[in-house]
């Protein structure tokens, strides 16, 4: 792979970790008033994805969505102006971090009802072919989107229609702390796949090249065929379901989980990969870091600065201190 394409991927990646781990910081103050769910750990599968789509396919995603808007392209500043609830933000600060939106770059929104966004997906594929366009609907849900009715009946009817719809199916094997294999008695997704007629094929999701390289085949031919086609990427969420905590413990997930998978996250991966092959390639990679963490700092403080103005003007008080046990 070229050096350009493996640097534009750990550019992605990197936008997407730094955004949440300051998220994240940011979230202490409480001046983030909702419910978030970061993708730490996750980066490689929107941004191998989403790298091999075009700009005028059409994505959908869940309630996880952050990752795939930023990916496709999303504006990072109406993103955050969402998160700090500004009218400035992609849905006007009604929507919040589960309903990321932007129509400029074919972002077609999100869903917080697990496997709601996939029948629309389906229908946005159905539309683009009508339209007579050769672009292609992509539809990202977690491994419990598989645990949903309308999962079975968007496979039916994207392959009785021949649409042309790129199933990604984000398996990090958990639905909150519930293991895949105590929600499904069947755990293989390409399997039935292709009991529907839709052909598929899994990758390690936490090699963005792997997913990158994957994607761009297979893209091709369900442009070209106007097929659906469903790619599963085995990965591994490192924060808790929802919010900047942890989630591992008794009665939760293991440990040893956590040690294993953070050995496999998928940015150290691919720096380790350009080092490698690059004698150049830690200052590339230094470069492309500052340069994100520049862009970030000042998207945050930008949204940070007009939510206290708003906050002024509206007389509200300034948020109370976090109760540490419930950070
Ligand atoms: C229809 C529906 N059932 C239950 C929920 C509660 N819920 C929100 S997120 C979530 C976990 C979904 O897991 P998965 O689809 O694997 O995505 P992940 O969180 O792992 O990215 C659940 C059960 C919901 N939002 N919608
Ligand atoms: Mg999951």
């Amino acid at each position: 792979m070229e050096i350009d394409t493996m640097l534009t991927l750990y550019r992605r990646m990197f936008l997407i970790r730094s955004v949440e781990e300051r998220i994240k910081a940011e979230y202490q103050n409480r001046n983030i008033r909702m419910a978030v769910h970061l993708s730490i750990g996750q980066e490689a599968v929107a941004a191998g994805v989403l790298l091999a789509a075009r700009p005028t396919d059409c994505c959908l995603s869940t309630h996880r969505c952050h990752a795939h808007y930023l990916g496709k392209g999303g504006n990072l500043q109406e993103m955050i102006d969402e998160l700090y609830s500004l009218e400035t933000g992609c849905s006007r600060g009604y929507g919040g971090s589960m309903h990321l939106f932007d129509k400029k770059v074919n972002m077609w929104g999100s869903s917080s009802i697990v496997g709601g966004s996939i029948p629309i997906a389906v229908g946005m594929g159905l539309a683009l072919k009508q339209a007579g366009t050769d672009s292609l609907s992509i539809s990202f849900m977690g491994d419990g989107g598989g645990d949903e009715g309308a999962f079975y009946e968007s496979l039916n009817l994207a392959a009785l229609l021949a649409v042309p719809v790129m199933f990604v199916f984000e398996n990090n094997r958990y639905s909150t702390i519930t293991p895949q294999a105590k929600r499904q008695a069947a755990l293989d997704v390409i399997l039935k796949a292709r009991s529907f007629g839709v052909e598929g094929v899994s990758v390690d999701g936490n090699d963005a090249v792997q997913v990158y390289e994957t994607c761009l085949p297979a893209m091709d031919n369900i442009r070209q065929r106007q097929r659906p086609f469903l790619i599963e990427a085995v990965t591994y969420r490192l924060c808790a379901h929802v919010g900047p905590g942890s989630d591992f413990g008794p009665g939760r997930r293991p440990e040893t989980e956590l040690e294993e998978w953070r050995s496999r996250e998928p940015l150290g991966r691919l720096a380790s990969r350009i080092i490698h092959e690059r004698p150049n390639g830690a200052a590339l990679i230094s470069a492309a870091q500052a340069h994100v963490l520049a862009e970030v700092d000042t998207v945050f403080e930008s949204a940070k600065r007009r939510f206290d103005e708003v906050n002024a003007r509206v007389g509200l008080a300034a948020p109370k201190p976090p109760d540490p046990s419930r950070v």
